[in-house]
């Protein structure tokens, strides 16, 4: 019995061993199913990342050929804008040529002594500032002489007409101001001034320029029959002038003021113009003066407007140069040009009331005077 009670703890033991034995087996397979499983998922969600990168990689390849498209487009349109501007330049390269050559831009004489004309001096323009400038040889036609005196303002005979301002000087009126003169053929009178105190006076005044109030970018006919103020600006008129010169022998006198207040003056020995069926040709004589000659390549040139080109350049000197003159082509002097403020003035063409042998093409001129008198 006892050895039977021994055997059955033994069995016992051995039994529970084996179910001990048996449950880890079991636990161990658990674990490793388990694992298997945490595999599983894994692989899962690794297939749905790829899933989700790929699909997003697509997205992107979507994305990138859209934006390829429109910087193509892009590009086309870049191409078609710039074949258009091309078309556009070359029209107006054609339509407008590059302009006449411009004259001597620093002449021997400077108004001003700047810098060499650079167009930054251009800011200056708005104020006038003290300047010295470039010293100049040579005779002044007349000497001390030709200071004006100031004639009293509204100053107008009431007498007349005469045959021009030295008949008026000769008839006692010594005075400058307004006078009525009226030329031997004249179909009718002139207002003038006339200038009877410098240079022994008698100088009938045929164009003035002083303050930019009167506007002489103007037509043929206004250039024929004359503009602007008698006190002021004006332009006496070709025909008037004509007339005045068929009636006797005439010299003529350009009076230049630039921006420090000096005064410079070119003095011709003879002047006439033609009829107006030779389009009023310029006739002149020898210079004289201090101003240097720039009138006289103008000499034997036919009168030009915007709307009557009769220079001897390609295109029309008075589309660039602004005003009416007789242009060669287009010339050394533009004195009915635009009237700038300060000398050097920036521009694309040379338009300023210039007088190249005196400050170049871009030194527009504070105040000019053109007038004439009998050769004593
Ligand atoms: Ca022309």
């Amino acid at each position: 019995m006892k050895l039977l009670r021994k055997e059955s703890r033994n069995m016992n033991s051995r039994v529970t061993q084996l179910y001990m034995q048996l449950l880890h087996e079991i636990i161990r397979k658990r674990d490793n199913s388990l694992e298997l499983a945490q595999l599983e998922t894994r692989v899962l969600n690794a297939t749905a990342e790829s899933l989700r990168l790929s699909s997003r990689y697509r997205e992107l390849e979507t994305r990138f050929s859209a934006l390829s498209a429109v910087v193509n487009n892009q590009s086309v349109l870049i191409a078609a804008l710039e074949e258009r501007c091309m078309q556009v330049y070359g029209r107006r390269r054609d339509h407008h040529p590059e302009g006449p050559p411009l004259v001597q831009v620093v002449p021997e004489n400077l108004p001003v002594s700047v810098p060499r004309f650079t167009n930054e001096i251009q800011r200056d323009n708005g104020r006038e500032v003290p300047r010295e400038r470039g010293s100049r040889s040579g005779p002044s036609p007349t000497g001390s002489t030709m200071e004006a005196q100031k004639p009293p303002a509204g100053n107008f005979s009431v007498e007349g007409p005469y045959r021009d301002c030295l008949h008026a000087q000769e008839a006692g009126h010594t005075s400058s101001g307004v006078y009525l003169i009226r030329p031997e053929e004249a179909s009718r009178p002139l207002q003038v001034w006339c200038e009877q105190g410098m240079d022994n006076g008698g100088w009938t005044v045929i164009q003035s320029r002083r303050d930019g109030s009167v506007n002489f970018f103007r037509n043929w006919d206004s250039y024929k029959s004359g503009f602007g103020n008698i006190d002021g600006e004006y332009w006496l008129g070709l025909e008037g002038i004509y007339k005045l010169g068929r009636q006797g022998d005439y010299k003529l006198l350009v009076e230049l003021e630039d921006w420090t207040g000096k005064k410079v003056y070119a003095q011709y020995s003879s002047f006439h113009l033609e009829p107006e069926a030779e389009g009023y040709r310029l006739r002149l004589g020898t210079y004289q003066g201090n101003a240097g000659d720039s009138l006289g390549s103008h000499n034997g040139k036919q009168f030009t407007t915007l709307d009557r080109d009769k220079d001897g350049y390609a295109g029309n000197c008075a589309h660039f140069q602004k005003g009416g003159w007789w242009y060669n082509s287009c010339g050394q002097a533009n004195l009915n040009g635009v009237w700038y403020t300060g000398g050097v003035y920036r521009s694309k063409y040379q338009d300023g009331i210039f007088w190249a042998e005196y400050g170049g093409g871009f030194y527009s001129m504070k105040a000019v005077r053109i007038m004439v008198r009998p050769i004593d």
